[in-house]
């Protein structure tokens, strides 16, 4: 019998919108991954577009609770992170790959602060300074396009893309220093929209695409993180991680699509799980 491999994920929870915590703690766990999480911040819905959010900091709960964790000798295969609420947030996180990081174990940075050319209401410019060096600690990030543009300094630019614009933004993010790249939102025409991937010990580029659904969902990008995590820690490789993602959140977003659900609340992924668990082969 193999070893349980072991996920610590540093996001906040939004009780309600479905982002964040409450997906990527139910996806991974499906994939067969034990799931630890260490909460940055309480709120009751994420911040985009739900007016009168509450929003609890858990800033100073980060230390103590990476201490007792210290203490009691846990490591972890892959530390996760998504939305993180502040400047000291990116420290102590920071701070905690330090103290965790092993040799054979995955660092994943979401670098999550901005979609569609906007960053989210709680984050400023500099920010994105902050978010690039903390990527340059991880050994995978998984950006959004203006996500990636903000960290690369780079004013956004909307859609259909070259191939030759897609690989020079890969290449730039590699230059921050993570070996691994997934960069969401890439499409060369209207009819398609998926990922690209970057591996730069053997400097290849791919691509994963579905067919693009009209529409802004919330919470995708954690979906999507989530799912791809699932996949490498089974084994599969990143571009074959990226294929599986993609399928997994454009099934979720097609079935929210077709119910009509408010875009805000997030997408029903939890139906798409059964055939997530068939594409890791684990039914
Ligand atoms: O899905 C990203 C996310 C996570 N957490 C919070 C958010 C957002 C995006 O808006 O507001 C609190």
């Amino acid at each position: 019998m193999q070893r349980q491999k072991r996920v610590v994920a540093i996001h906040d929870i939004s009780g309600f919108g479905k982002c964040s915590l409450t997906v990527a703690l139910p996806i991974i766990s499906a994939a067969g991954i034990e799931t630890t999480v260490l909460p940055t911040a309480v709120l009751s819905t994420h911040t985009g577009g739900i007016p009168g959010f509450t929003y609890r900091d858990l800033t100073e709960d980060i230390e103590p609770i990476s201490k007792h964790w210290k203490d009691l000798g846990l490591n972890f295969d892959a530390i996760y992170t998504g939305f993180l609420g502040s400047f000291e947030q990116l420290d102590l996180v920071s701070k905690f790959f330090d103290d965790f990081k092993t040799a054979g174990n995955i660092i994943l940075v979401d670098p999550v602060m901005a979609d569609h050319g906007k960053l989210y209401s709680i984050f400023t410019p500099e920010f994105a300074e902050g978010m690039a060096k903390l990527c340059s600690k991880a050994d995978i990030i998984i950006p959004n396009m203006t996500e990636a543009l903000l960290m690369l300094k780079q004013e956004y630019k909307e859609g259909p893309y070259t191939e030759e614009f897609i690989q020079d933004v890969l290449m730039g993010l590699s230059g921050l220093g993570p070996k691994q790249i997934v960069l969401t939102g890439v499409h060369f025409d209207n009819t398609k929209l998926g990922a690209a991937t970057y591996e730069k010990v053997t400097n290849t580029v791919g691509y994963a695409f579905a067919n693009r659904i009209p529409g802004m969902y919330h919470g995708t990008g954690d979906v999507f993180g989530s799912a791809l995590l699932g996949a490498i820690l089974n084994n599969f490789n990143l571009l074959q991680a990226a294929e599986i993602a993609v399928k997994f959140t454009t099934e979720s977003i097609r079935r929210t699509a077709d119910a009509k659900t408010d875009i805000r609340f997030g997408v029903n992924f939890e139906e798409s799980i059964p055939n997530y668990l068939k594409e890791l082969k684990k039914v």
